[in-house]
């Protein structure tokens, strides 16, 4: 496509009115867009159009900070962040777009007026579900904070037509149903066909010597791709950068299978093109073991290669010599699934642009940097080499040199020890050979991270301990983090205001500012209204659950929540171990004293994931026989709202009392929901496990209920379960419980395969920490009674809370790693129209 350079048209039709942040420009704009764009006036249009007539209007008005931000780093040739994350967990834009741009209560007003209601338009939007988990939210922070301190950033990822799977509960059982996001528009994307760029696949290489006697080689492949990329502003909280979420869609090529076509075989050459857009269908659901689909790989490569290919248009725009590409960006590859980046821009600097071999090496390793989020052995990932070959025949034989050039190293290193040398090798000899990808990350980045301290330190000890051995320089932490833009301002605006109110505004930016609230932890009066704020939150959420489950929770109950991926490691079935037990005081002795709970929980297995869906099955069975017992009536509630999203967790996080971080200590890498949690002030009850151990120490241990075993207790833990069950009567019931079919509609043999795996290996220490869980949550009650005393707890970890801002831990990688300075954009003259105008 061609693109007209210099232009005699004027950059923007003069009419500044037109975006104007007044409730009156709000109004009209929104009538204008619902008129002119979606052909609708008020009489026949439908909610979504309202919901989309008021996304325009939004994005009217981030535009000007878009293309102004773009243009100063290509007047300025900025140096840039590329975080490459196969998923990008973004939760809905619109409502945090009016919180970043400061006109939330204006557009709610102004939507008054029109006689619409502002928080049911917000509900409206279908979010994009682009991620897993952690690691996908972690990446949407991370934009977040980026743009908001003034970083340039290109966000590179995937765009899913189906992100992960809605699920609904039926028969108590998960279901999935696929995600349709896509089906009614997204008002928040540009698409940039002209920015399309080839994917090769396949086939074979050829090798040759060049003019100057240089051993090259020529790849052959027997399929190519195109990558559409769709563009996503990421504004700043209250600043004028705007930076770009790119993510590519798969397309087949304009003359998809000709020879095909001309033979008049029509249906195959459509074929093709429906295996070609195949490519970015779907996001894999799974967030431990990986799967080593053909598909997934070509996931991996098609959006590394669509991203290096546009840093590299980027830099010849911005005239710019290739060599010179590791002082132009700093990519972050966020765990291994963009790994395939360190043999991708070696080809690219090599075949495709001519470079020599040492400077490429220098290029790629001085670039990349590399982010670890699991210490799971079953979730590194590891390809089959005879698939690897399949695909990428020349990547493959980059590998080998790399690989040939690596263990030279290494041999001298460890003066030859072969035990050495095939532990740290790129290829997996031991059974079928494979392609290890965390290796290869490591090798090719100059820059190793963990993302909380213990995580860190259990990667340099064991996951990666030769690499670490080997190159200690190239480690460090850092620790996760979360934004308070999207996880106080816009969830929890109740307290946002009392923020506002006493610490003055500007606290979301820096949320050090927060300990100032300190002090007021020991007045009564502030204490009366911190706890107003949690009981409104509570009805609120209480509200949506019997909307959404038909269970009322009583607000005055303690809300204990555990909301995250369902997985043995993370132990959901200790919490309802331990909720068996409750129930089973008050069945034993009706008079028993118990503090009135409601135990929240949310969370989706893997769908393959079978002891996972057990889990859910097991909650939701437990609950219908508890909510339904009068015994238990104004005691215990059990409630398992389905579908857990970036939406849902708005609501949930701030109506917590208390936080369940009960992982097997050494598992969670780090965790952020704990963060969300605490700073929204729910005190949580939790293992000395990823950033929980970070999280008490800087809420003060007088703040926070430990229990269980350490990491270094269970890796040296010899005693099997039955005896922590023999010893423990209480637990011996619950267990019998189970197996009676109570739970399970009288089939005794539903929760066999959970019971086995708990009584015979107990792999996640469940029985292990069991008394231990159960005495600290009996303290957990008697605290919550102390009604003074917890609000006091609870202000003083919100006011302790401010390192865990994302804002902390993208500053350190600013500094650390990517040595990455603001870059202030201005918008001058008529809001930036003047500098654009300038460029012309
Ligand atoms: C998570 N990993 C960690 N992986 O489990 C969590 O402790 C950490 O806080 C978070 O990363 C952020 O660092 C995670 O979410 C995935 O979802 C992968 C998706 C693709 C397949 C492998 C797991």
């Amino acid at each position: 496509m061609k693109i007209q350079q210099q232009s005699v048209i004027p950059v923007f039709a003069g009419d500044l009115n037109r975006t104007g942040l007044d409730k009156t420009s709000i109004k009209h704009a929104f009538l204008d867009h619902l008129f002119f764009l979606q052909g609708k006036f008020p009489s026949i249009a439908t909610f979504n159009d309202y919901y989309m007539a008021l996304s325009y209007v939004i994005r009217d008005r981030l535009l000007h900070r878009w293309i102004n931000t773009a243009a100063t780093y290509t007047r300025q040739g900025s140096r840039t962040v590329a975080y490459l994350s196969a998923e990008f967990l973004m939760g809905p834009h619109l409502g945090n777009n009016l919180v970043n741009m400061g006109i939330t209560s204006t557009t709610r007003d102004a939507m008054k007026e029109l006689g619409l209601n502002l928080e049911e338009m917000l509900g409206q939007e279908e979010e994009p579900g682009l991620g897993n988990g952690g690691l996908g939210r972690l990446a949407a922070c991370y934009l977040d904070s980026l743009a908001t301190l003034e970083m340039p950033a290109l966000g590179y990822g995937i765009r899913y037509e189906y992100g992960i799977f809605h699920q609904v509960i039926r028969n108590g059982k998960q279901v999935e149903l696929t995600d349709k996001w896509l089906r009614n528009g997204n008002p928040w994307e540009i698409a940039r066909p002209e920015w399309t760029v080839e994917v090769k696949f396949g086939g074979h290489t050829e090798p040759y010597t060049d003019e100057q006697g240089r051993k090259r080689a020529h790849w052959h492949p027997d399929r190519v791709v195109m990558g559409v990329p769709y563009d996503t502003p990421v504004l700043g909280y209250r600043c004028n950068t705007a930076n770009t979420l790119r993510l590519w869609r798969a397309d087949a090529p304009e003359t998809f299978d000709f020879a095909a076509f001309n033979q008049g075989d029509y249906y195959r050459a459509v074929e093709s093109k429906v295996v070609s857009e195949n490519l970015t269908k779907v996001l894999y659901p799974n967030d431990d073991a990986v799967q080593g689909k053909q598909l997934r790989l070509e996931q991996q490569y098609f959006f590394v290669s669509c991203a290096l290919q546009d840093m590299i248009r980027i830099m010849f725009l911005q005239r710019l010599p290739l060599d010179k590409f590791h002082e132009k960006y700093a990519i972050q590859l966020n765990d291994t699934h963009p790994a395939i980046a360190v043999a991708e821009l070696m080809r690219l600097l090599i075949d495709e642009h001519g470079l020599g071999w040492d400077e490429s090496w220098e290029i790629t390793e001085r670039t990349l940097a590399f982010t670890n989020h699991t210490l799971l052995p079953e979730a590194l990932e590891c390809w089959s080499l005879p698939l690897f070959k399949k695909l990428l025949p020349r990547h493959l034989e980059i590998i080998y040199e790399i690989n040939a050039r690596f263990l030279d190293r290494v041999r001298i290193w460890c003066m030859g020890d072969p035990d050495t040398v095939a532990r740290m090798s790129i290829i997996g000899e031991e059974g079928e050979r494979t392609v290890r990808m965390a290796h290869l990350a490591c090798v090719g980045s100059h820059s190793i991270n963990g993302v909380a301290g213990l995580h860190t330190e259990l990667l340099k000890t064991s996951v990666l301990k030769d690499f670490h051995d080997l190159s200690p320089a190239k480690f460090s932490n850092k620790t996760n983090g979360v934004t308070p833009r999207r996880w106080i301002v816009l969830s929890n605006p109740r307290l946002a205001a009392l923020l506002d109110d006493t610490l003055g505004e500007g606290w979301a930016k820096d949320l050090e500012t927060l300990r100032q609230l300190e002090p007021l932890a020991e007045d009564a009066e502030f204490r009366a209204r911190w706890r107003d704020i949690k009981r409104l939150n509570k009805l609120d959420v209480a509200h949506h659950l019997r909307k959404y489950t038909g269970v009322a929770a009583d607000p005055d109950s303690l809300f204990d929540v555990q909301v995250k991926r369902i997985h043995e490691y993370k132990r959901q079935h200790l919490n309802i171990l331990h909720i068996i037990a409750l129930y089973n005081r008050i069945r034993q002795d009706p008079d028993a004293d118990i503090q009135a709970r409601t135990f929240i929980f949310a969370g989706k297995a893997a769908p393959g994931y079978h002891l996972a869906k057990l889990i859910i099955q097991l909650i939701t069975g437990v609950a219908s026989i508890v909510n339904r017992d009068p015994l238990a009536r104004g005691r215990l509630k059990i409630i398992f709202l389905p579908n857990f999203n970036v939406s849902n967790g708005q609501r949930i996080y701030p109506a917590a009392d208390l936080s369940e971080q009960i992982s097997t200590a050494g598992k969670e890498a780090s965790g952020t929901g704990n963060m969300k949690f605490s700073m929204n002030g729910a005190l949580t009850i939790g293992t000395l496990d990823g950033a929980n151990i970070e999280i008490r120490d800087a809420v003060g241990k007088d703040n926070f209920f430990l229990f269980g075993r350490t990491a270094e207790e269970i890796a040296t833990l010899q005693r099997q379960p039955a005896e922590f069950i023999d010893s423990n009567q209480e637990l011996q019931a619950v267990l019998q419980l189970i197996r009676s079919g109570l739970f399970s509609q009288g089939d005794p043999a539903l929760f066999q395969p959970l019971l086995d795996s708990l009584m015979h290996h107990d792999p996640f220490y469940v029985c292990a920490d069991f008394a231990a869980y159960s005495n600290c949550q009996q303290q957990v009650s008697k605290v919550f009674q102390d009604k003074e005393l917890w609000a006091r707890m609870s202000i003083l970890n919100t006011a302790r809370m401010g390192w865990f801002s994302s804002d902390r831990s993208i500053q350190q990688y600013c500094d650390d790693i990517w040595k990455l300075s603001p870059v202030k954009v201005q918008l001058e003259g008529s809001d930036g129209i003047g500098f654009l105008q300038s460029l012309q």
